[in-house]
């Protein structure tokens, strides 16, 4: 039996741009780039919401549907700075935190309802913490698994509080429309409304075959998780602080091209891992080994972030191009890149994207 927590600042771009300038507070304000621009809303305050601004919409249709809406920049190093603040907040309850994003994450706090406090006091308590020691509120969902938490932290924003007991599991999914279920998403669930599908207690009925046949093992995961079972363990993640790609070569090579080659194969896998974390870096990082085993590193800095397999190629390779003299050959090469930022351009679909563990 275990006791999670899922936990989700509000608004929270937008609350940490009220909270820094009191002039927001009470105010509609959205966060993101500009409508001229053709920017689209990050993150917007619930006095926005009432207008019907939401995430992910074009600033244009935003400032259409609220024209006194206050448009504010994103400024993620804050962002950062206080999502640091929340995650050393919960790892002071428990060191079993598994951050999502930058504002939210899932509490595995088993051991200390065993010490004796109850899971709805230990989340009260919490949200207490956070609002005294940030000035921010958070939603806070509890049960006995990851995906319940989850959506239980969904139903009472802003500032909510769910709790879901033992034994409570499934009469609490039943009624919700399927695209609540963690791993549901828009594609999925249109395929599944289009046969009737609505309700999680629908696809608890399904029959599994049925299921398997359309989804295949992502129907047959949907529908443990509707009949509320979900076994996925808390998983301790500390913030990257780096990403990098490696190789060693079957034989030594001095040879340019070769090596250039590599580097660009190496820089196209640490994009694809950066773009999945959301992350672009200014520190470039290229590291070479020599045949005779001594191994160094040489980075350069850069005055903006990147991202993508094309400039980290490019930076690496100049990197590459300063150590290619004489008779030297190398054994291993390898790329990295720190120093981030998080990226503004989050995939199409974020939510999606957040979740790992279905194809
Ligand atoms: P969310 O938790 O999805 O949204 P939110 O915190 O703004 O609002 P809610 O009260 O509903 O939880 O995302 C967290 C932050 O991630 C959000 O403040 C801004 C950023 N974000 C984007 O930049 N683009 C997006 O499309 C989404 C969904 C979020
Ligand atoms: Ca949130």
């Amino acid at each position: 039996m275990r006791h999670i927590l899922h936990a989700d600042f509000d608004a929270f771009y937008a609350s940490v741009e009220q909270l820094d300038n009191p002039t927001l507070h009470g105010k509609p304000v959205v966060v993101g780039g500009s409508a001229e621009g053709r920017g689209v809303v990050a993150s917007a305050s619930y006095e926005a919401r009432e207008f019907g601004v939401r995430s992910a919409m074009p600033m244009r249709t935003a400032q259409r549907m609220c024209p006194q809406a206050i448009r504010v920049g994103a400024r993620f190093d804050r962002y950062r700075e206080i999502s640091q603040g929340v995650m050393s907040i919960f790892r002071d309850l428990t060191p079993l935190v598994e951050p999502l994003s930058l504002d939210e994450a899932y509490l595995d706090v088993t051991a200390v309802v065993d010490n004796g406090r109850q899971p709805p006091e230990i989340a009260a308590d919490l949200k207490r913490r956070v609002k005294y020691e940030l000035g921010l509120t958070i939603s806070v969902g509890v049960a006995t698994s990851k995906s319940i938490a989850k959506i239980a932290s969904d139903m009472d924003k802003p500032d909510g509080l769910t709790v879901v007991a033992l034994g409570e599991e499934r009469a609490f999914l039943a009624p919700l429309p399927i695209s609540k279920l963690w791993g549901v998403g828009p594609k999925t669930a249109e395929r599944l409304i289009a046969e009737g599908v609505e309700t999680i207690a629908d696809i608890a009925g399904c029959d599994e075959e049925w299921l398997r046949e359309r989804f295949g093992r992502h129907g047959a995961q949907m529908q443990r998780l509707a009949l509320g079972q979900d076994d996925s363990p808390v998983v301790v993640r500390r913030e990257t602080k780096s990403v990098s790609a490696e190789t060693t070569f079957a034989r030594d090579t001095g040879d340019p091209d070769e090596l250039q080659e590599v580097v660009s194969r190496l820089s196209q896998r640490v994009a694809n891992q950066l773009r999945r974390k959301q992350l672009q870096g200014r520190t470039v990082k290229l590291k070479l080994r020599l045949s005779d085993f001594t191994t160094f590193t040489r980075q350069r800095t850069l005055p903006y972030a990147v991202q993508s397999a094309e400039d980290l190629s490019q930076s690496a390779g100049e990197l590459l191009r300063a150590e290619l003299y004489g008779r030297r050959r190398f054994r291993l090469v390898g790329v990295g890149v720190s120093g981030f930022e998080q990226s503004e351009e989050l995939p199409e679909e974020p939510r999606q994207l957040r979740f790992s563990g279905f194809g």
